[in-house]
């Protein structure tokens, strides 16, 4: 068994866990936060067979979407001044960041 963990887009969330449901996979859905946008993303932990893993690959791909996003410039506060953007910057988000990991054990009472 492993441990997917993946970060997607608020945008994407409702529709993967749809997605994840209408295939019988189960996962719990977290609110997370991005540590360079400082934005609200999603992370979904989902346990699944070693069988299953590309076809939960699948799923994530086609219902994660990567998109474009502007960071507004945050003034340094004490830090680093030389490295301090004052004007917007594009980044591309990824559709999902995902890990896969090894479960050790998986009970439920
Ligand atoms: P954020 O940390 O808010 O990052 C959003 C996007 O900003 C990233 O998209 C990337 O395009 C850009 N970015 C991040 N750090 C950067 C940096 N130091 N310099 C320049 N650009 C940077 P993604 O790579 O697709 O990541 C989307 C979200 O997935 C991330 O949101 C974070 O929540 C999560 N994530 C990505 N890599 C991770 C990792 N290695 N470990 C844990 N979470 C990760």
């Amino acid at each position: 068994m492993k441990m997917i963990i993946a970060v997607v887009q608020d945008k994407d969330s409702n529709r993967l866990q749809d997605a994840l449901v209408d295939k019988n996979y189960r996962a719990t859905k977290l609110a997370t936060t991005g540590g360079f946008l400082k934005a609200g993303n999603t992370t979904f932990m989902i346990g699944v067979e070693d069988a299953h893993i590309e076809d939960v690959m699948e799923i994530i791909r086609e219902n994660c979407k990567s998109r474009s996003q502007m960071v507004a410039p945050v003034s340094p506060m004490g830090g680093n001044a030389d490295a301090y953007v004052p004007y917007p910057v594009e980044v591309e988000v990824g559709g999902a960041t995902v890990f896969v990991l090894p479960v050790e054990n998986f009970q439920q009472f």
